[in-house]
């Protein structure tokens, strides 16, 4: 098991990063994103496109996923422990976000096996009402995938399935998880195979997943929607710096995504036939670390107007705010974050009375707040820019009656006496 993990962690280090280094590169840094951008398309010009696109014939990749191959075969029968086989099943149905499957606060019981299925699927997603699109690399068929949720020390056992329909391969890494690329390095599928992951949820907190199939790919197919998040909540539920309970009625779940469509000559957003047409654009793109839509839920107004996420004043309400790429800074806009778990670990003590929390980038958190006033509240980026112009924004609609000891009109805009 020792020799098989550090074998693997070389041949993926190839995978998430030497292999694309060209010989050139030595200590600069700087150079290094932009040669590896040149490398790749030069070496996809060579290439034909389905083996390109499924990975098998990218740098570094082709001797990669054989390796992994036997060395997935090893590891699982090693961590067939006869304790984990004893424990309890449950199905978890997943659901599109930005709601939460079906959960208990407070685990009931000790540890179980909690069993999951993803179907990957590559579909087309329109964007905006500029008809911009994108091949959209989705866990579910959403963006983001869909939230899992489960309890500290529970099992989650993940059957992924990539359709032979698919053109691409793909993985997935858990955050939440430890070993193997947190799982990236056991679960390479290609179309027309499925693998079953197991993985023991050690950390209480929010946790991105996302996948990583090696080298350009990853940002690659990261920025096109391929990334979610898993909660694991503590067994007695979260608590307080002062250990008393702290309980929501709704939950919601926002997955920032930040896309790099490319353009035309015209300006105009070029549209392409099948996923991954547009690889050689798309790392041109990409490389400006200029992001032409960061939305929330996969595209403009997926969570504003009809789309609204919906409570009552006195509601408490949870909202979970993954970005698996790049920081953001989530805000209320009229309410607060009254418990803010900004780094996403339940471990820490929440921070207390936020007007805007930061989400590293790679990274989920979460914030608590009890509705006091009825409304529309904007749940915003603020990065105003980014939240106006690029769309990350949400609406939360709040029914109940107006406080106006919280807030009164005392005299209507009018002319200056
Ligand atoms: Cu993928």
């Amino acid at each position: 098991m020792q020799e098989g993990a550090s074998h693997i962690s070389s041949l993926t280090l190839n995978g998430w990063a030497a292999s694309n280094c060209p010989p050139k590169v030595t200590s600069s840094d700087e150079s290094i994103g932009v040669d590896i951008v040149t490398k790749e398309i030069q070496e996809q010009e060579g290439l034909s496109r389905r083996l390109f696109l499924s990975g098998t014939a990218a740098a570094g990749i082709g001797s990669l996923a054989v390796e992994m191959a036997s060395f997935s075969a090893e590891a699982s029968t090693q961590v067939a422990a006869a304790e984990v086989e004893n424990l309890p099943r449950v199905k978890q149905e997943l659901v599109a976000p930005p709601f939460l499957p079906k959960h208990d606060q407070v685990a009931k019981g000790g540890p179980k096996v909690v069993e999951i299925t993803m179907v990957i699927k590559e579909k087309v997603m329109v964007l905006d009402d500029d008809d911009a699109e994108v091949w959209a690399l989705t866990y579910d068929g959403w963006v983001p995938g869909p939230l899992v949720v489960v309890h500290q020390d529970d099992y989650v056992e993940l059957t992924l399935i990539n359709p032979a329909t698919n053109a691409m391969l793909h993985n997935i890494d858990f955050h939440a998880s430890t070993g193997a690329l947190g799982g990236g390095g056991l679960t390479h599928v290609s179309p027309g195979e499925e693998t079953v992951l197991r993985f023991k949820a050690t950390k209480a907190g929010v946790f991105v997943y996302h996948c990583a199939p090696g080298g350009a790919m990853i940002p690659y197919h990261v920025t096109h929607g391929m990334n979610g998040a898993l909660m694991v909540l503590p067994r007695d539920g979260l608590k307080d710096k002062d250990g008393k309970p702290i309980r929501y009625d709704r939950a919601y779940y926002v997955g920032e995504q930040d896309y790099y469509i490319p353009k035309d000559e015209d300006g105009e957003y070029i549209k392409y036939e099948g996923a991954g047409e547009d690889y050689a654009d798309y790392m041109e793109t990409m490389a400006t670390l200029t992001p032409s839509h960061i939305v929330f839920n996969g595209a403009v107004g997926a969570l504003t107007g009809e789309n609204a996420m919906t409570a009552s004043v006195g509601e408490t309400v949870l909202i979970i705010h993954s970005q698996a790429n790049r920081d953001t800074r989530p805000h209320l806009i009229g309410g607060h974050g009254d418990y803010v778990w900004e780094g996403g670990s339940f471990t820490d003590n929440p921070q207390t009375g936020l007007e805007t929390w930061f989400i590293a980038g790679g990274a989920a958190g979460c914030a608590i707040y009890t509705f006091k006033q009825p409304g529309i509240y904007a749940y915003v980026n603020h990065n105003l820019i980014e939240a106006v112009l690029k769309g990350a924004a949400a609406h939360f609609v709040v029914d109940g009656d107006w406080d106006d000891d919280l807030m009164k009109q005392v005299k209507k805009p009018s002319p200056i006496k």
